[in-house]
């Protein structure tokens, strides 16, 4: 039922947007529920908008009859396409009643109605976002088309006892011969993209809410029976989110039930259809002995994220995909927010920039770069990409960092209340934010439009007799994306000056009477631009884009005791974080280029010694100031990549870092943070977890012996998997070998945990080496193993891609034609998730020639199949171009 390609894939335009010809008011789903077969007769109330026929999208249906107005319709009424339905319709308003069959236990793309788990015990559910309604009838499936929904399921009661759709329930009762049915509707206008529905044996757990504004809310988490014990931080999340967004930004639930249910087979992380979302377990599920505390991290913020979509995406949807980052953006920043405060703010930042760099830089720097605001697409599926959500947060954050926090809020109010119930534009955000303000933000927009990553590239200059110091700033932004000019953008820069010693100083710019703050932000908004400084005694240290107000690659050519003033005594945490990835970005350079007598060297381990040895440092900070930038981030810091080559300088660096400090204060730190060990999740013990990983790693690194029998002792005695995954990977790492029985403990004792399984598999696809496509061809023997699973697939053959440079990036390219196979055969089965594992071959040509050229081959011979899905071909064509 995959769509193959034999055409050319069709564009879709921006620029070619028009309004829908009809509207429809009202939606009438009356489901009959069947694993091998469903069907559905679906009632539109139409409404015309502008001349023209009515032109419906329906893909992989059985038509089994239509009525317009209650006239049965012939083939002769009609144009039926393997994609649509359209009708020529002479009246201003019209019924159309379709009934259609489908198939749900042989759709194993995930996209529609499908069958999570097995024939026997599985349960039914639907994905819709972006283009799964249509395969669940005929319909204007675009998201600006919005109606309001009566469904209704009718299903054998025994096999599908819990019958769940989107809205407040109407009415159930039971039928004969052993069936029931049940009811909902849904009051608020949605497009098609966020029904839902969910049929099967399920348990729940459940809590009363009660609104800021006074409704109440039955909350109800559903799983399958065997993991239900495991939603409970889920809930405590959502509880927390719920009052987040009351207090925040004022915004209530608006419906008097809230479900959300879990299944193990899911393409993405989760869906926020209006009231019934739906999640993958990986992100719903959590219990101490089989998650880890960043998976923990991972449950509250898509929990957070899903219900914050209630207003940031279903009451102000998007009018077309383009706009896709007007929710998703919006989202992620209200998504980050709401975990910076929930947690470490400075941490939290920390980690968003890291992704940031790890998957939206690269992503931007290549062939599959598009501006936050995609301009054309041929598969949107492909468009839910780093850039979209994580650049268009960090975008959001720019502009709530102008308004400052009172403006941000009534902004969104003003945007909140312009647009609900509308499908808006990333126009309509910018004027509600900047009308409620009286602020002009069109200059933004060019950020969404423009793609790539800008170079803020900064220079300080400074005149002892004059006591002034100017930074000279200049702004590019590479060509790509077919856009070859590209403008200039306003970059707001957030600044302070250090002296040598650690203070700040007071800062006087030209147009300041007397120095006023330690911290500015200068917007930059031309090419080139400068910033003066008065009354400046002695060269200053200059912090910049503090918090990294702006997603742009900063170039300061700092010298490494200049960092490593920064990174003692900034205030900042994250910049304070930066100074030491810089400084060990220069390090890593000497390193790789054989200078043994490296000042950065020295003056990142110095620096890094010293705080080691300084017990004020919060443990989490100290455990992510030792590590220094991944091997992924580090492919930037030379023209070719030769993995091997970033791995060796990597662990050359790393054990610098471990000499300086010293096996046995290593060692007596991890033994006071093993005293630590506890099993709960406040916040100091995870900060020891994550330290004592840190510093067990380091220490492997100077005794490995040490190092690995505490490993073998800390997985035996670990009250959790945090510590347990730890000491297996910092083993794993060490002493394949000496891993393997413990990997097999692991196995056993998780035989009956899919979440769990799936990192048993991870864990062992990240090990480098040369064994390393062995080990994973291995696995895919395994029983457990499959490609119908999204997850498996991603634990083991995604990871082994995208997180394993050394084994993937083989010199004879025997994994590149592993991967081509798998994807070959993934693609049969679920496209979604073979257009995103396909996304490892990006950057290929940036690769040394001989990986280049073997990389190359197997690309090419990818890109010029026509047999694959559109999905895959789309992300193939491009990543091809190189
Ligand atoms: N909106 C969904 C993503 C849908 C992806 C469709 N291919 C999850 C989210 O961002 O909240
Ligand atoms: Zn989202």
């Amino acid at each position: 039922m995959n769509d193959r390609v034999d055409t050319p894939n069709p564009v879709i335009r921006l620029a070619d947007y028009c309004p829908p010809t009809w509207a429809v008011e009202h939606v009438e789903l009356d489901f009959d529920l069947g694993i091998d077969r469903t069907e559905l007769e679906a009632t539109l109330r139409l409404r015309r908008h502008a001349p023209g026929p009515l032109r419906l999208n329906g893909e992989g249906l059985e038509l089994l009859e239509a009525t317009l107005d209650g006239r049965p319709l012939t083939a002769a009424d009609y144009t039926l396409t393997d994609s649509t339905l359209e009708i020529p319709l002479e009246n201003d308003t019209a019924v159309l009643r379709t009934r259609v069959a489908l198939r749900p236990a042989e759709n194993t793309a995930f996209e529609g109605l499908y069958l999570s788990g097995s024939r026997d015990s599985g349960f039914l559910l639907t994905q819709c976002e972006a283009e799964g309604f249509r395969h669940i009838t005929f319909f204007p499936d675009r998201p600006d088309v919005q109606s309001t929904y009566t469904v209704t399921l009718r299903a054998d009661k025994a096999r599908f006892p819990v019958l769940l759709a989107g809205g407040n329930p109407d009415g159930e009762g039971d039928l004969d011969g052993g069936r029931h049915w049940a009811r909902f509707v849904d009051p608020h206008p949605k497009p098609s993209y966020l029904f839902a529905l969910v049929a099967g044996r399920l348990e729940r757990i459940s809590h009363d809410y009660t609104t800021a504004d006074g409704r109440a809310v039955a909350l109800h988490i559903w799983a399958e029976a065997d993991v239900i014990d495991r939603c409970d931080y889920a809930m405590d999340s959502l509880i927390r989110s719920m009052r987040w967004d009351e207090e925040t930004y004022g915004r209530n639930y608006d419906l008097d039930v809230f479900h959300v249910v879990a299944t193990h087979d899911f393409n993405m992380g989760a869906m926020e259809n209006k009231g019934l979302n739906i999640f993958n377990a990986k992100y719903l599920l959590a219990d101490f002995d089989s998650s880890t505390d960043d998976e923990y991290r991972h449950v509250e913020a898509v929990v957070a994220h899903e219900y914050f979509h209630n207003w940031s995406g279903n009451r102000v949807t998007c009018r077309d995909w383009f706009q896709l980052s007007l929710k998703e953006g919006l989202t992620v920043f209200r998504e980050q927010s709401f975990s910076a405060d929930m947690n470490s703010a400075p941490l939290k930042r920390i980690e968003d920039v890291a992704l940031l760099r790890r998957a939206q830089f690269p992503e931007d720097a290549g062939p599959l770069s598009h501006p936050v605001r995609p301009s054309e697409y041929s598969e949107i599926n492909n468009f839910y990409t780093a850039t979209v959500y994580e650049k268009g947060s960090e975008l959001v954050r720019m502009l709530a960092g102008k308004l400052g926090k009172e403006g941000f809020r009534r902004g969104m109010d003003l945007y909140f209340k312009r647009h609900d119930g509308q499908a808006a534009t990333i126009e309509d955000f910018l004027s509600a934010l900047g009308d409620a303000n009286d602020t002009d933000l069109t200059p933004y927009l060019a950020w969404y439009g423009q793609a790539g990553t800008p170079r803020l590239s900064v220079t300080g200059q400074y005149d002892a007799d004059a006591r002034r110091y100017t930074l000279h700033m200049r702004q590019r932004t590479p060509a790509g994306a077919g856009q070859i000019e590209k403008v200039a953008l306003p970059i707001p820069v957030k600044l302070a000056l250090f002296g040598k010693d650690g203070t700040m100083l007071p800062l006087r710019l030209e147009d300041d009477v007397q120095a006023h703050g330690t911290e500015r932000t200068v917007v930059i908004d031309s090419a080139e631009s400068r910033v003066v400084f008065h009354d400046v005694d002695a060269v200053p240290v200059p912090s910049l884009l503090r918090g990294f107000s702006a997603p742009v690659i900063l170039e300061f050519d700092y010298a490494p005791d200049e960092l490593a003033v920064l990174l003692r005594h900034d205030v900042d945490g994250f910049n304070r974080w930066e100074a030491g990835q810089q400084l060990a970005g220069l390090a890593y350079d000497d390193l790789r280029d054989g200078h043994q007598e490296s000042a950065a060297v020295s003056a990142w381990t110095q620096a890094l010694a010293a705080l080691f040895a300084d017990s004020s440092i919060d443990d989490a900070l100290l455990a992510e100031l030792l590590t220094p930038p991944g091997e992924i981030e580090l492919v930037e810091r030379q023209p070719e990549r030769d993995p091997e080559r970033i791995r060796a300088t990597r662990v050359q660096l790393l054990t610098a870092l471990a000499q300086r400090i010293g096996a046995s204060a290593l060692r007596a730190r991890y033994d006071a943070l093993r005293a630590r060990t506890s099993n709960t999740l406040d916040a100091a013990s995870q900060a020891a977890r994550q330290l004592k990983r840190r510093v067990l790693d380091l220490l492997a690194l100077v005794d490995a012996g040490a190092a690995q029998q505490l490993a073998q002792d800390q997985f035996a005695q670990a009250p959790g998997m945090t510590d347990r995954l730890a000491a297996l990977s910092t083993l794993g790492h060490s002493d394949i070998a000496a891993a393997a029985p413990l990997l097999g403990t692991f196995r056993e004792r998780y035989a009956d945990n899919a979440l769990a399984l799936d990192k048993w598999y991870s864990l062992q696809a990240q090990l480098p080496g040369d064994g390393a496509l062995e080990r994973v061809m291995a696995l895919e023997g395994d029983a457990t193993f499959t490609l119908r699973n999204p997850n498996r697939v991603q634990s083991l053959i995604g990871t082994f891609a995208r997180a394993n440079p050394t084994g993937f990036h083989r010199t004879d390219g025997a994994a590149y034609r592993w991967l081509a196979d798998r994807l070959v055969a993934l693609d049969a089965l679920n496209p979604q998730v073979a257009a995103r594992v396909a996304t490892a071959f990006n950057g290929w040509k940036r690769l040394e020639p001989v990986r280049r050229e073997a990389a190359h081959a197997v690309v090419a011979g990818l890109a010029a199949r026509t047999d694959l899905s559109r999905d895959l071909t789309d992300i193939l064509g491009r990543v091809a171009l190189g």
